[in-house]
Formats: structure tokens, sequence, C-alpha cells
């Protein structure tokens, strides 16, 4: 089994208008999946780019649900709007995928995990196992969660991943993003790191500019959740935006970063 991210940079133009989508880039993305399936199952998480982010970073839902019942009740509307804005960016990755011939199965995030201070610490993977037994594709995506510290949080999708590479144990996790993979420097700065062993990632995350970009942390985020997940799987970084290098990484001869556990 193969876990792909799908970064919000790749479906959407953060800096665009908020929710939009790019189908052209999604739709090629489902038909390199559909060359694979069935032979491999996959389970496909999406980040929240042009829709969640907005929502998320607006109503400070990262700050949880505060006594003061004006600001709680402002952050209860916007985390109810922020996974309203998931829900429509997986309708629009669901029904690019169906039209593929995938089937495609939206599973809620935040109704199957709760976190704590942002890190899953409770998460039902029954439904998900048997979707995958089944055959689905079951499709999941950052979201809000209920988070037994600050009363709500942000789940981001990498976080997901690492929980489930854990519990499933999949062959491979490959995060789509919208440059090459890990550089030396910034994203896209430098040169692309072709083999990144795990040992050397908190070496390399005193080196790069770890300012976040978006609430869950960008770049820096998703090098710390892969250091957990080669503790498991294999793990690829390649740029989803250029046609062949998500083939190239579920065969194993692709261009990206690769981190070998
Ligand atoms: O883009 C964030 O997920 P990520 C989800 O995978 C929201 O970090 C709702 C902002």
């Amino acid at each position: 089994m193969i876990i792909v991210k799908l970064g919000g940079s790749v479906f959407s133009d953060k800096s665009g208008e908020p929710e939009n989508f790019r189908k052209e880039v999604v739709k090629r993305i489902a038909k390199e999946l559909a060359t694979f399936y069935p032979d491999t199952d996959f389970i496909v998480v999406h980040g929240g780019g042009s829709f969640g982010h907005p929502e998320a970073k607006k109503y400070e839902i990262r700050k949880g649900l505060p006594e003061d019942w004006n600001t709680a009740h402002f952050r209860r509307l916007g985390f109810t709007l922020t996974h309203q804005a998931m829900l429509r960016a997986n309708a629009l990755f669901i029904e690019s995928f169906v039209h593929e011939g995938l089937p495609a199965f939206s599973v809620s995030t935040s109704s199957v995990f709760i976190t704590e201070n942002g890190e899953v610490t409770y998460g039902d993977l029954e439904v998900i196992e048997r979707l995958l037994e089944l055959k689905f594709i079951p499709v999941l995506f950052g979201d809000v969660s209920v988070d037994l510290a600050k009363g709500i949080d942000i789940l981001s999708g990498d976080q997901i991943i690492t929980y489930l590479a854990k519990m499933l144990e999949p062959e491979k996790v490959i995060f789509l993003m919208d440059v090459d993979g890990i550089y030396t420097g910034k994203p896209g700065e430098g040169s692309v790191i072709q083999t990144l062993p795990p040992d050397e990632i908190d070496d390399l995350l005193e080196k790069l500019d770890c300012s976040a970009r978006d609430v869950t942390g960008g770049i820096c985020n998703k090098l710390r959740e892969a250091k957990k997940i080669a503790e498991h799987s294999e793990v690829w970084f390649v740029n989803g935006l250029v046609p062949g290098r998500l083939s190239g990484a579920i065969r194993g001869d692709g261009f990206g970063t690769r981190i070998v556990p």
C-alpha cells in the first residue's frame, strides 16, 4: 500500500483567490494513479491549500477555545466553516478521481481522529482498513480536529500520514509538492537532495528557514514528520506539478528526494 499526500500548493494556488482548484493537475494525478490501480492499493491525503488555510487563519483555530464566550463562539463558527471549506475541496477530488475510474471514497478526518496539541492521540482506522480490503481508495484531508488540550485545533495532512504510517506500515509514502524535492536551502533554492538519510534531517532543519508559510508549518513540518514516517516506510518528496514524477516515485526510479529507513 502507498500513501500519497497531495500538498495544497499542488492542487491550488495558495496565494490566489480563496477556493481555487487546479482541476487539470488533479485530473492528471488521478490518471497516473489509475495506471497502477488495482495492483497497488492507495490512500490519498490532501492538504488545505486555498480552501482550509485562509479560514483556519482568519478564525485563529490553532489558538483553541478560550474561556471568553464571544471569542470561543467566533472560533466555533470558524471551526465549522473551515471544515466545510475542506469538504468542498474533498468533493472536487472525489469527482476528479471517479471521473478517471478510481473508486475514491471520502473519509472525513475530523470524524476519525482526536488530537492533543495538533498531534493525533486517537484514530479509528477500522473503516479505512476495510475500505482498502474492498479495493476503495480512501481520501482523507487536513482538517479541523477536536483537541484534548485546546478544545479545537487543526490537524495537518502530514500529521495524519505519520499516524497512518505507524499503524498501517505502508510500503511507501509520497509527498507531492510544487518544487522538485527537498533542497539544500529553502524550498526551490540550492540543489535537490536525492537521497536523505533520516539521521541527517535534524541538521538540515537547522539550516532551513522554518518561519511557517501557513498555519501548519510548511516544509519543516513535513520534514519532521518524514523523519518519524521513515521508521516504518520509504518516503519520497516529488514535484506533483511535473507529469510523470508521481509515477516515477511509485515505481521507485523517479526524480525527487528519497528517504530510506
Ligand atoms: O495543508 C491543513 O492541512 P495541511 C488543513 O495538510 C487546514 O497542513 C484545515 C488548514
